[in-house]
């Protein structure tokens, strides 16, 4: 049996939703069991910023053989909606354009696609039923780290493909290089500095985090995209003889996961980028997206309920998400000694390995699709 799809996506905010989006798209794509994928995308600006192959101001394009459309609520889109996919998906609830709707019959199976979270209510709200006019119903669907969610995306090759990079010393000095790391520093990271890469909101201890990283001896370079961060960070800037950090452009997605797989501790932020970190077994910081009355660090104790970390890595990444420079001056210089940092990547590679022993999330998709048209 095979399914078209189609994918709306809102960028209400950063690149976390086309992020989610793109990845759904390209994994479906793949998949034996898929007869087409159509994106329709709201911003394709922001879209071209993680996949340089789209372009912005073409209205409909063929990308990696997906379908992507700029989603504009204009008369001209609404007079020749096309017909809808056997399978739509809404994500993060943006709200279907009403034309598109007016289309949909019984005959879709439509799905609201919801943001990752460890809390346990979404257990409970996994594949629920939600009512719609006209008879149609919406199904939530809630990705998650535990059987009863609706699992992780992860590509079927991906952790064989981080396996090879990993294992070969030039990858990571030709990206540094692409990324415009100077001679020097690609030297010394081939003699055994250490790599940190940084992806943070604006209000992160930022100066806390390279203060720590300068209290030991160890050669560090810093990598961070630029224009996250609140302040104004120069190109390249030496914070003393052996620490410094280094500001470059945005990368596609692939080269992205690459960053974290070539990186000794990852410093990540959102839900998209959590998750890559996780896959990229090594040691890291995860910074939810702030919400009003601190709901994200919420979030984020759910998810290190779930975790393996120790408590002191867990005090660690509760102060860099609570912008609390006092403690994470107190304990984060003791973790990042070879040792304790050694012993951080293997937490996260152990339970990288577990958690890619579960069923992923776009084969848990295809089997509710399955469900869904045996039972109608
Ligand atoms: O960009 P984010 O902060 O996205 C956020 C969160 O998802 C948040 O929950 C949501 O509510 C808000 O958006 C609207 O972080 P996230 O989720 O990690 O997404 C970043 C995406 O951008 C991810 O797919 C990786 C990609 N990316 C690249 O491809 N290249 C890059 O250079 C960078 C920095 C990111």
């Amino acid at each position: 049996m095979s399914w078209s799809f189609d994918i709306f996506c809102k960028v209400v905010d950063n690149y976390g939703d086309i992020g989610v989006c793109w990845r759904l798209a390209r994994q479906l794509s793949a998949h034996t069991d898929c007869a087409g994928v159509r994106l329709w995308v709201d911003d394709l600006q922001s879209f071209a910023r993680i996949a340089p192959g789209v372009n912005p101001s073409v209205p409909k394009q063929t990308v990696a053989g997906i379908v992507i459309v700029h989603w504009k609520e204009s008369a001209e889109l609404t007079s020749a909606m096309p017909e809808p996919a056997d399978v739509v998906i809404e994500a993060f609830a943006c709200t279907l354009p009403a034309a598109y709707v007016q289309k949909m019959t019984g005959r879709q199976l439509w799905i609201n696609l919801e943001y990752l979270s460890a809390e346990a209510w979404v257990e409970s709200c996994h594949t629920l039923p939600s009512p719609q006019a006209g008879g149609l119903r919406k199904y939530f669907f809630f990705p998650g780290f535990t059987p009863a969610t609706g699992g992780l995306l992860r590509e079927p090759d991906l952790l064989s493909r981080r396996d090879a990079w990993q294992a070969d010393p030039h990858a990571r000095l030709s990206l540094l290089s692409e990324l415009g790391v100077d001679t020097d520093w690609l030297q010394r990271v081939q003699a055994g500095a250490r790599l940190v890469y940084v992806y943070c909101y604006p209000q992160a201890p930022l100066p806390e985090l390279l203060q720590a990283l300068a209290s030991h001896n160890h050669e560090t370079l810093v990598l961070m995209p630029r224009g996250v961060w609140r302040g104004t960070l120069p190109s390249t800037q030496h914070l003393n003889t052996h620490v410094a950090i280094h500001t470059h452009d945005f990368v596609d997605q692939q080269r992205f996961d690459q960053l974290l797989w070539s990186s000794d501790l990852n410093v990540v932020r959102g839900e998209d980028s959590l998750l890559r970190a996780i896959w990229a077994g090594r040691a890291m910081i995860w910074q939810p997206y702030p919400q009003q009355d601190d709901a994200h660090l919420q979030k984020l104790d759910a998810w290190l309920r779930l975790s393996p970390y120790s408590a002191a890595i867990q005090t660690v990444m509760q102060a860099w998400s609570g912008a609390d420079s006092t403690t994470l001056n107190a304990a984060l210089p003791s973790l990042l000694t070879e040792q304790q940092l050694a012993q951080w990547s293997r937490l996260t590679r152990s339970w990288c390995v577990e958690l890619a022993t579960e069923v992923d999330l776009v084969s848990r998709l295809l089997q509710f699709c399955a469900s869904h048209s045996q039972t109608g």
